[in-house]
């Protein structure tokens, strides 16, 4: 049965049937017993399998092809009328040649199959932040996931109204798998997303990378707001005062991990509590009172299972213990749970490793799950999401923070000294590979605000966007700061503890926000003086700790020339501000 009216939705859904030509077409409620039917539909055909029901209630495992296990920057596209508009950082076709190659591939593709009409809000039903998107499939497990990740279900026609035509059109289809034919596509003019040939989650729940980002930022430059990869999290301190933070990293920066941070004992003594908003993405705007305010359009966590263990963050964990998702895990088959790399040192003998093979993780030297293995978790499951959370105004933000991984350059942390050089340091994000990825070991990439992959128009116009925002903000502006936790010793150990104690920084820099703490002016902004970095408690001593703050010269003047390089890229539509804050280091360097 039709859930809307809304003629807009319906002439789409007529356009799009005609082409996919489903077998059948099931429209996506958001009801338990729908969702249970679903469940125990995808439990019959193998799709998905149910895990022990009583350790790990409502939980299901799924495994993708061994070709398709990640996001496909190569194979995704902005397709906006004008190439330049794409920028030099997106790969770019012409919308009609895409509309025109994908049309073949999509028709047809599901008749053999159910379509599924799944209506859904990015952020609160109600909040003036939400958008509505709707998205075709033929995938149970992409129904179940967005599900999680959204607000899913007839409410969000509601939302929608049955005028509108602002909703964002997605279109999924599973095809045969084909990496080959595998495209995920972007056209920002016309609100459109088409993705085929994957069943992996960030290339297939469109309300994520490709709506709330790569959508949303070109929305958000046209209607005055703002799609950013960050990260939302509240300190609350012992008198009930919260602040929010906004923060953004590369991939591998240990994003979800800060977002769910576990107090250090000296500040959990005192009464301080920390509050996840959001892990991943962030749509922030002007409230009434002139300040930024944020919300997470999201409804769960779609995390790296790998490396998340008890001690590394126990809330993500805990928010997997029920009505969650394992993709790509290893499978557990003694007691019918899951296991990952760092999990626990007691990996199980009798398992299914990701690629779906007999396991065991005793004896063999073949990972169990896949390095990029997830859980879709809902965020009410997160021992502490913020009372906030579904705060149709969202939270004030009262600083950003930029970070990434940088084994000598980077000092732990610095200040901007205002929005426009904030901006600037947001612009020359970077981390070095690692030996974990592919590639050579210690190869700067610039990653800007963590956004080169799911910045939907022209960069150089996304950063002009971000000072336009400054202007109007004025002084109600959030402070900006840099960090990095990933400075190295001469031996390549870690300096800094990271983890919980990342706190201690987050401190400093909400007492800048506050006027309560100093500074002192280096040449790529104000750092805190060594001594108000709370240390108590920790094994560091206050020589290292200078140590992390202190700025190389030679290697910044290094820095400075990779900087204007990656800068040429943006010709003409790099904002001159960003110009001269390059040229005013490159200054105060010498
Ligand atoms: C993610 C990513 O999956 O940034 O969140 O790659
Ligand atoms: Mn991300």
């Amino acid at each position: 049965m039709e859930l809307t009216k809304n003629p807009n939705v319906l002439k789409w859904l007529e356009e799009m049937t005609a082409l996919v030509k489903p077998a059948k077409t099931v429209w996506i409620d958001g009801s338990a017993e729908q969702l249970k039917a679903l469940r125990d539909e995808a439990i019959a055909t193998g799709e998905m399998e149910e895990l022990n029901q009583e350790k790990l209630p409502g939980c299901l495992l799924h495994r993708t092809r061994p070709s398709d296990v990640a996001r496909v920057e190569g194979r995704t596209f902005i397709c906006s009328r004008r190439k330049e508009d794409a920028g030099p950082t997106n790969n770019w076709e012409d919308p009609k040649v895409m509309y025109e190659k994908l049309g073949k591939l999509y028709d047809g593709v599901m008749k053999d199959r159910t379509m599924y009409v799944i209506p859904y809000s990015m952020g609160p039903i109600g909040s003036e932040f939400s958008k509505v998107g709707v998205e075709l499939t033929d995938s149970i497990y992409v129904v179940l996931n967005m599900d999680i990740m959204t607000r899913m279900g007839k409410d969000a026609f509601k939302q929608l109204g049955d005028e509108s035509n602002d909703f964002v059109r997605g279109l999924h289809s599973k095809a045969n798998i084909d990496e080959n034919e595998r495209y995920i596509c972007h056209f920002p003019e016309d609100n459109t997303i088409w993705s085929i040939n994957s069943a992996y989650g960030g290339n297939v729940l469109l309300g994520k990378k490709c709506f709330a980002l790569r959508i949303a930022s070109y929305q958000g430059k046209n209607e005055g707001w703002m799609a950013e990869h960050m990260l939302i999290l509240g300190i609350e301190n012992p008198k009930g005062e919260v602040k929010y933070i906004c923060a953004a990293f590369p991939s591998a920066c240990g994003k979800t991990n800060l977002a769910m941070l576990i107090p250090p004992e000296i500040y959990k003594k005192k009464g301080y509590k920390v509050w996840t908003v959001g892990d991943d993405i962030a749509w922030l705007r002007q409230g009434p009172d002139g300040r930024l305010w944020a919300i997470n359009p999201e409804n769960g966590f779609f995390g790296v299972a790998p490396g998340t263990n008890a001690k590394s963050n126990f809330n993500a964990l805990e928010s997997t213990r029920k009505n969650t998702i394992f993709t790509n895990v290893a499978h557990n088959l003694d007691d019918n749970t899951v296991w990952w790399e760092g999990l626990d040192k007691n990996p199980p003998k009798h398992a299914v490793d990701w690629k779906g093979n007999p396991w065991d993780g005793t004896a063999s030297t073949e990972k169990g799950a896949h390095p990029n293995s997830r859980f879709t978790a809902p965020a009410i499951n997160c021992p502490c999401i913020s009372p906030e959370f579904n705060n149709p105004n969202g939270v004030p933000i009262s600083a950003i923070v930029f970070g990434g991984r940088r084994a000598k350059t980077a000092p732990l942390v610095y200040q901007a000294r205002d929005w426009q050089h904030g901006v600037f340091v947001g612009s020359i994000m970077a981390s070095e590979t690692t030996a974990a990825a592919s590639g050579a070991v210690g190869v700067v990439r610039r990653d800007p605000m963590a956004m080169l992959p799911f910045c939907g128009y022209h960069m150089g116009d996304y950063f002009g966007h971000w000072l336009e925002m400054g202007k109007k903000l004025g002084d109600k502006a959030p402070k900006i700061f840099n960090v990095n936790w990933f400075r190295t010793d001469d031996e390549g150990h870690f300096i800094w503890p990271g983890f919980g104690d990342n706190m201690r920084v987050l401190m400093w820099i909400l007492d800048r926000c506050e006027g309560k703490a100093d500074a002192v002016e280096t040449p790529i902004g104000y750092e805190p003086k060594p001594e108000d970095i709370n240390l108590e408690g920790l094994d560091l001593s206050l020589d290292t700790l200078k140590g992390l703050l202190d700025v190389d010269k030679p290697l910044w003047k290094e820095d400075v020339k990779g900087i204007r390089e990656f800068y040429g890229k943006f010709g003409d539509r790099l904002p001159k501000e960003l110009a001269d804050e390059l040229n005013k280091l490159d200054k105060n360097l010498d």
